[in-house]
């Protein structure tokens, strides 16, 4: 088994193969010239996707059949024939990701330590700490955004990135004809379109509240409708600069270009055929933009009408939608034909966008766009998935509002505050060094503790507020509650690739935040037992009428019986958006990254990095609204055998349904009836309560 491991990460991170595969650090520096350089894999072109998937089918019929000795030696045969750089690494990380028994036999290191060199900071630490610690932007810095923002700190944050990475691996853009769910292969995830459009929402949002923080507006679409060639070709303000980013894959290392503020894309032209590459004009449907903009706008009209008008009989539901705008196998243009310029009504919309800004100019190397490890980094990827995003808000507007009169009959009780804020009693917070470590003997994270815990809630404490003072344990443990949440600017060291002798690294700086615990009361209005599917949710409080700006902090399913009074004491760290086990920074800082923690391997290692579950918030705090609804328990089902991954929200379950019948985003994936903040104090089963985000660390 450990062989199996040192092959793969040699595999992986181009390290320990010998000197073929070394190249000294010095030379990272000499930027290779375009014609030096192989075509660079990338998953949002499909005749590179399409050969990574049938590869990784390769590598998991060899394991079924061969054994895994065998597998390597494919995927090593595989390597000394493929000339795509990347294509077999993902080949690789696909199988890893998808097969059973390699999964728990192989782990798939954390990026940092897989690809350190792609995970480098654009610019010298402590740049966008500055920026927001002064208010004011420092000088224009050497790499990174341009003009910078004082947001590189999130968009490079190496958690988000992989995140960003590993959820298109488990939900990869497939492009051949699927076997069914269960089966053998790559199928597509259930409701793969909808999640496809939902992640990306949610990355949206989360961009936008920490913008919201520094003081800037929302992100902007990279173009408004109706769209136009012009819009599409007019100067982008803000450039990226990637800094010594790079990519080591296989022989080379690789540079990625930077796109200077105020450039422009244009029609693709380059032809990279010679280098084994793809001719761009002809394999990419939007590869002008005249093309592009028409099949935006046709995707627009699809989800303002809810007809798709190019191809008969299909309505348009945010799946499909989603499925046709990535683009991928499900898309309703989807004509199955083995030439790569597929989708020729509603085009590849999403992932032609990548491609234009990876070669904006049609020069190689690529921008940092063009890999799901890197495109974050750009501030243009918000722009661009905002105008993707608005193509899943048109359809959505067309919905009708949700009658939640009849939601379940459990009452969270709240009550309005001074200048339109809000209070819950119902719902209570507590930060880790409120708890004690132990309750009655029992300890912290025991079942027993966490009964003793909640009864400082329940009983004759029921109707007490505790929105942030001091409740105590039947035996007498204080449990301390807060009204504000901490977070902090941390940074940690990066080891890179060696240089003979001499170890390297590079500081990084990232958010992360005080671990917090909710206390949650539900009365049951019923004589009869039921189960609820809780769901919460944050905004910035001068945004909550906005339903595009809420994110989801946590879902899951409570059982009450007849009448009960319960109160639920839920761990942020068992957020059904993050990643398990969550990694906190204890987790991040030792010298070779290997925790356990880091070295778990499931399913549920698809998910929203615990470190920034938290907006980073202001000096003095920054006002959110944090949300409790109730909906039905029966929309929410998970299986109940305990080695199940409870990271539900961007990743579903593996080869099994979503497990959540509701529209994703639900309550808020259409119009309300009413607004937003009065449904909230409308209903029985919602409360809302206006809590501040304090960063400690500006
Ligand atoms: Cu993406």
């Amino acid at each position: 088994m450990p062989e199996y491991q040192a092959a793969i990460d040699a595999i992986l991170s181009g390290r320990g193969l010998g000197p073929r595969f070394r190249i000294a650090r010095k030379e990272f520096a000499v930027e290779l010239s375009p014609a030096g350089i192989p075509p660079l894999f990338s998953a949002f072109v499909d005749v590179y996707l399409r050969r990574a998937l049938a590869l990784a089918r390769r590598f998991e019929l060899t394991a079924d059949e061969a054994g895994l000795d065998r597998t390597i030696e494919t995927i090593q045969q595989a390597l000394a024939e493929e000339a795509v750089m990347g294509l077999v690494q993902y080949a690789v990380l696909l199988f890893l990701t998808h097969h059973p028994e390699a999964r728990t036999k192989i782990k798939i290191k954390p990026l940092e330590m897989r690809q350190p060199e792609l995970v480098l900071p654009s610019s010298p630490l402590l740049r966008s700490l500055g920026a927001a610690a002064g208010g004011q932007f420092p000088p224009r810095a050497a790499a990174g955004a341009m003009p910078p923002d004082g947001l590189s700190f999130w968009r490079e944050d190496p958690l988000i990135n992989e995140h960003h990475e590993h959820w298109h691996l488990v939900y990869p853009t497939s492009l051949d004809p699927l076997p069914p769910i269960g089966a053998k292969g790559y199928p597509i995830g259930d409701r793969h379109g909808e999640l496809f459009f939902y992640m990306h929402q949610q990355m949206l949002a989360r961009y936008n509240a920490e913008r919201l923080a520094l003081g800037m507006k929302q992100v902007a679409p990279f173009a408004t409708e109706p769209l136009t060639e012009a819009k599409f070709k007019a100067p982008i303000r803000q450039g990226y600069d990637p800094g010594p980013l790079k990519l080591w894959d296989g022989e080379k290392p690789y540079l990625f270009s930077s796109r200077p503020a105020g450039a422009a894309i244009s029609d693709l032209t380059l032809d990279e055929s010679a280098t084994k590459g793809p001719n761009w004009p002809k394999v990419r449907p939007g590869a002008k933009l005249s093309r592009q903009s028409d099949f935006g706008n046709y995707l627009f009209d699809a989800a303002a009408s809810g007809a798709y008008k190019l191809v008969s009989g299909t309505t348009v539901t945010a799946d499909n939608l989603g499925n046709t705008t990535e683009a991928n196998v499900n898309a309703v243009d989807f004509a199955n034909v083995a030439q790569p310029a597929n989708h020729p009504l509603y085009g590849n919309f999403h992932n032609d966008g990548h491609i234009h800004f990876m070669l904006y100019n049609n020069v190689a190397p690529y921008c940092v766009m063009a890999a799901t490890t890197t495109a974050i980094r750009d501030p243009v990827f918000f722009q661009w998935h905002k105008l993707v995003d608005n193509v899943y808000f048109t359809h959505q507007q067309t919905l009708p509002p949700y009658d939640f009169s009849k939601g379940p009959e459990v009452t969270i009780r709240k009550h309005a505050a001074p200048g339109g804020k809000a209070a819950s009693i119902d719902i209570i917070l507590a930060l880790e060094d409120q708890l004690p470590a132990s309750i009655d003997n029992h300890k912290f994270g025991s079942r027993a503790y966490n009964q003793k815990a909640t009864e400082a809630f329940g009983g004759a404490e029921w109707n007490t507020d505790y929105s942030n003072g001091t409740a105590y344990a039947q035996t007498r443990e204080p449990i301390g509650t807060t009204d504000i949440l901490f977070t902090e600017m941390k940074t940690r060291k990066i080891n890179l690739e060696q240089d003979g002798d001499t170890p390297a690294h590079e500081t990084v700086e990232y958010l992360s935040h005080d671990d917090f615990y909710y206390f949650i009361r539900l009365q049951n209005e019923r004589e009869t037992e039921q189960t609820v599917a809780v769901r919460i949710f944050l905004a910035p409080e001068s945004e909550v009428a906005d339903r595009r700006v809420w994110i989801e902090m946590d879902r899951f399913a409570a059982r009450l019986k007849g009448l009960e009074q319960l109160v639920i004491f839920r761990p942020a760290d068992q957020s059904s958006v993050v990643r398990k086990p969550a990694l906190r920074p204890v987790d991040l800082t030792d010298e070779d990254g290997a925790t356990r923690e880091r070295e778990a391997q499931a399913w549920c290692d698809c998910g929203w990095p615990y470190t920034v579950l938290l907006p980073r918030g202001t000096k003095d705090g920054m006002e959110f609204r944090l949300l409790v609804m109730c909906s039905s328990g029966d929309d929410l089902i998970m299986p109940d055998h305990p080695e199940c991954c409870t990271s539900i929200s961007y990743c579903g379950l593996q080869n099994l349904e979503y497990p959540d019948k509701t529209a994703m985003g639900y309550p808020f994936d259409r119009p309300f009836q009413k607004s937003i903040p009065e449904t909230m104090h409308s209903f029985n089963n919602w409360a809302s309560r206006t809590i501040r985000i304090a960063c400690r660390s500006l």
